[in-house]
Parts: structure tokens; C-alpha cells; sequence
């Protein structure tokens, strides 16, 4: 265990899952003393934090209010609301608020290219993460895409692409990004905010005291009030305009523009939809503010597979083939996988959904299935809420299961050689699976199964 040395501020670490223990380990290496308390008995990491921080300083499976009133400084981690009553009382009571991400800004020099939104964050962050190495940056991605922003100082870099959900910016005072974005904003985690404005402005608090900003022009939630003369790139894919970077497909390939002039043509790439193309601008945006050079960029776009459980390939059997979007876990994310593979799909679209559905409003997700002639399987919690809001505008062709497994098993019954069977629940996982990984996982598994010898799947 490491020596602590002692002062007078009484730190408390709320929360052990990744972030909490990210914060112990620094404050550790540091030689500062903090106490932790997870409301949950066994919380992910109490092995490892006993390591660190002796007995009597943590406290599993509760609050302890004396613990509260006596915090100078809180650490708050993102799974756990502000407006909870016991961390409101804490606050009322003085301590500061302090994350993770104001630690990490604190104490490293990398320029930061902060990217927030609803859908397609982890996409951005990764094909970003992946130009800068091709532009000769020490790149690293961290922060919500599953490796806390302080794990970062382990290993030397110039350049971090930190993906920032909703519930980190509130607790984040001092992120300054040197480029800051809002991909786009719609209906997500509105079991944790009273509105729609309350998650928008939670986002937006991505743009205090940055540097730069990327400006997605189609979508007028994520557009910030800054100044005129902030640093920026716009990017539309409605407009092809004078300082607006966009894309237009033709039969000869995607053409990028820049302005009214045309700058590259990719002939294929692995990314679908038209989601991608969005997620494509905002990266090449971001890298053309940083002075990135084009040719490393559109190379990073082409050599880019995507990420797994995110409208991948997963298989086919009998001529039918399957896709995981399993990372679809909100409407908005739903939308733009049957959009955007609709297009391409040769016979019918199965849709698999349901799930933990967050207080979500499945009405547009309805109408799309009704729009796009979508068969639909529902399953888990929120299934059916899915199945009512199809009903109302008019699709007929609803199965309603308890499982994935079971909805899977009457896609598959159904579908014929040309179609396709997407898994996008547009729901959290949490009802059945530990995470929308697990789901993913559990999908290909079953797709595998339904494999004859021989038949093809993804591995
Ligand atoms: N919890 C308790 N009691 C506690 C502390 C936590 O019940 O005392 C529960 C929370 O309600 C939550 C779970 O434990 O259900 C995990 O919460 P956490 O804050 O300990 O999570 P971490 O392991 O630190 O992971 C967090 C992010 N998780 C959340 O915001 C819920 C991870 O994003 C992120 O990768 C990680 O920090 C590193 O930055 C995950 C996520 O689901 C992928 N994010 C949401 C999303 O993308 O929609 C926002
Ligand atoms: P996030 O990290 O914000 O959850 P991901 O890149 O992991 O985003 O993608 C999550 C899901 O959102 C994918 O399964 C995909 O269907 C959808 N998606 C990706 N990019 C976009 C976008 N720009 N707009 C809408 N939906 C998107």
C-alpha cells in the first residue's frame, strides 16, 4: 500500500467502478489520502482498491452521510446522478466538485479534442485516434469509450480524443478543449434528465473554454452561441457550400468537398450509411482545424473497419445475412441503422429491439418501421412499448418475445434468402444483459448456432 500523506482536505471518491478507481490509483501515485464509498456491496473494483487505501477509508453497500458532510472534495463518478439527495446534501454542505477529466486536464500537456453527442461518439473518437497516427501524432482515445482519461498519463502522448458523455460534462469544470464538438443531439437518458434542454445543455457544457469548434450544421441542438471569430469547421451533408466540408455519392464513389471544390473520391470503404458519412465529416473537420494534412486523413477513412457491435456483419446463414448493431441503445441510434441500411438491404429488413428502454418515446421508431416496411421482433423489458408505438402507425408484422434468443429464433424462421436481420434494440441492455457487449456477443453466438456446417459467420 502506498504511504499517504496526511492533510486536511478529506477527499471522497464516490463510485468504484473505472472511474473511481482511476481516481484512487492517481491519487495514490500522487500520495494523497481519500476515502471511497460505492452503494453497491461488491463494487467492481474493491479487490484493487484494497491494494491501495487501507480498510477503515472505504465503505461498501450504502451512503455514510458523515462521510458527506466531512468531504472537501468530491469525486463523483458518472454513473451516479448530481441530483442524488445524498451527494446534493454533500455539496450544500461545501465540498468541490471535482472529476476525473478536470484531474487529467490539470496535470498533462496533450491537446484535447473533445467530442460529445448521442450517437456515434466512439466511432468519431476512434477514426480521429486513427488519423492523428497516420498525421504523426502520439494519439491515444480515452474517457466514456471505456478507459478513463487519467489511465492515459501511464503512457506518453500529444494527443488525446477523449469521448465525454452527458454525465462527465456536468461534473467537468475546466475542460478547455483545444476542439470541441456536439455530433448530434436526440432523445437519450431521459430517465436521468427532467427534458430534452436539461441533456442538451448538459452537453453543450463541452464548448467552456475551448479553443476550437466543429460545427455540425444539419443538426441546429448541437450548434454552440460562441463568438464569430472561435476557431471552426462546418460540416453539412445538405449543403454544399463556400468554408462547408461535404460529401455526395455517385456511381464512380464518395467525393469529399471542401468548399465548392472537390478534394478526394474513396471508390469503397468499410463504413455504411449514412450516419458514417456524418461521422467521417466531423472527424476530417477536427483534423483540418488541428492542420492535419488530407492525404493522411482520407487514408485513416479508408482503412477504417468500424467498430464491433455497431451495424457489423455477423454472419450468414441460408443466404440471409445478419448484422449486430447491438451498440444501437437509444432511438436515435435505431433510426440511423434502418436508414442508412435500408437502402442496401436486397429483400426485407428484420428488426430486432427492446430492452431496457430508458423512458425513451418509441412513436418515431414506430413510424419508421411503418416508412421502411420493417418486420419487427420485440423483446426484453421494453419490447412491447416498441410493439405498441409500431401498431399505431399501421405495422402489422410484430412478433412480441421475452428474449433476444427467442426473437432471433423467429427472424430466422421467417427470413428468407436476400434479407437481412438487424439486432439494433434501441434500448439499454441492462434488463437481461451486463452490457450491450454481452447482447452483441450473445447475438453472434445464436447466429453462429443457427449456422448449418459449413455455413459462414463471423468469428
Ligand atoms: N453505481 C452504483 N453505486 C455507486 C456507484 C455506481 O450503483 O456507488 C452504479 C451506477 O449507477 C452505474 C454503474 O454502477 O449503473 C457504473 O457506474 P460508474 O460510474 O461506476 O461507471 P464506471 O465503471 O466508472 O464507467 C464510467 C462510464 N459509465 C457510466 O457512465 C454509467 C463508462 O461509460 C465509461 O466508459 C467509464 O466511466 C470510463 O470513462 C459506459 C456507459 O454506459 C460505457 N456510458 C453511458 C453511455 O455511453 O450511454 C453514459
Ligand atoms: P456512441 O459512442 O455515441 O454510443 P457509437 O459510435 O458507439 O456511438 O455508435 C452507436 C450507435 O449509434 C451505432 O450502433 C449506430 O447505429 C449509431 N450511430 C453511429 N453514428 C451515428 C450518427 N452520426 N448519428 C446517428 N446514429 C449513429
Amino acid at each position: 500500500m502506498v504511504q499517504m500523506i496526511g492533510t486536511d482536505t478529506e477527499r471522497l471518491i464516490l463510485g468504484l467502478g473505472k472511474t473511481g478507481h482511476s481516481i484512487a490509483a492517481w491519487l495514490s501515485g500522487q500520495g494523497r489520502a481519500y476515502r471511497v464509498l460505492d452503494t453497491r456491496e461488491a463494487p467492481p473494483y474493491a479487490e484493487a482498491v484494497r491494494a491501495l487505501c487501507p480498510p477503515e477509508r472505504l465503505h461498501f453497500g450504502g451512503w455514510r452521510d458523515d462521510w458527506l458532510e466531512q468531504a472537501d472534495e468530491l469525486y463523483v463518478s458518472p454513473g451516479l446522478p448530481l441530483s442524488e439527495p445524498h451527494i446534493q446534501h454533500a455539496l450544500n454542505s461545501g465540498a468541490l466538485l471535482v472529476s476525473d477529466i478536470d484531474l487529467y486536464r490539470q496535470h498533462s500537456d496533450a491537446k484535447v479534442i473533445a467530442v460529445t453527442g448521442s450517437n456515434g461518439k466512439s466511432t468519431v473518437v476512434r477514426l480521429l485516434e486513427a488519423m492523428g497516427r497516420k498525421a504523426g501524432k502520439r494519439a491515444l482515445a480515452g474517457g466514456n469509450i471505456g478507459r478513463p482519461a487519467l489511465d492515459l498519463l501511464q503512457e506518453p502522448h500529444d494527443l488525446a480524443v477523449l469521448e465525454l458523455s452527458s454525465f462527465q460534462l456536468e461534473m467537468t469544470h475546466a475542460l478547455n478543449a483545444d476542439v470541441a464538438m456536439v455530433l448530434n443531439i436526440s432523445p437519450d437518458h431521459l430517465d436521468r434528465y427532467p427534458d430534452m434542454m436539461a441533456y442538451r445543455a448538459a452537453k453543450h457544457r463541452i464548448f467552456q473554454g475551448c479553443q476550437g469548434i466543429v460545427v455540425h450544421a444539419d443538426d441546429p441542438l448541437t450548434v454552440p452561441l460562441v463568438s464569430q471569430q472561435m476557431p471552426h469547421r462546418i460540416y453539412s451533408l445538405t449543403r454544399r457550400d463556400i468554408g462547408v466540408l461535404s460529401l455526395e455519392r455517385d456511381a464512380t464513389g464518395l467525393h469529399l468537398y471542401q468548399g465548392l471544390e472537390r478534394v478526394h473520391t474513396w471508390d469503397r470503404l468499410y463504413l455504411k450509411g449514412r450516419h458514417s458519412q456524418l461521422n467521417i465529416l466531423a472527424a476530417l473537420s477536427a483534423g483540418l482545424l488541428l492542420g492535419w494534412p488530407l492525404k493522411a486523413m482520407t487514408e485513416a477513412v479508408a482503412e477504417f473497419e468500424g467498430l464491433p457491435h455497431r451495424c457489423a456483419w455477423a454472419g450468414e446463414v441460408g443466404g440471409v445475412t445478419y448484422i449486430n448493431d447491438s451498440k444501437g441503445t437509444n432511438v436515435g441510434a435505431t433510426l440511423a441503422a434502418l436508414e442508412g441500411l435500408h437502402d442496401e438491404c436486397p429483400g426485407q429488413l428484420h428488426l430486432l429491439a427492446g430492452g431496457d428502454g430508458k423512458q425513451a418515446d418509441f412513436d418515431s421508431l414506430g413510424e419508421a418501421c411503418a416508412r421502411l416496411q420493417v418486420a419487427l421482433q420485440t423483446f426484453g423489458r421494453d419490447g412491447e412499448q416498441i410493439a405498441l408505438a409500431a401498431e399505431c402507425h399501421g405495422v402489422a408484422d410484430i412478433g412480441r418475445h421475452d428474449t433476444l434468443d427467442a426473437a432471433l429464433t423467429a427472424a430466422h424462421r421467417r427470413a428468407v434468402p436476400g434479407d437481412w436481420v438487424l439486432l439494433s434494440p434501441a434500448c439499454a441492455s441492462f434488463d437481461q444483459f451486463a452490457s450491450f457487449e454481452a447482447r452483441g456477443q450473445a447475438f453472434v453466438s445464436q447466429v453462429q448456432a443457427l449456422a448449418p456446417t459449413g455455413g459462414e459467420v463471423a468469428s
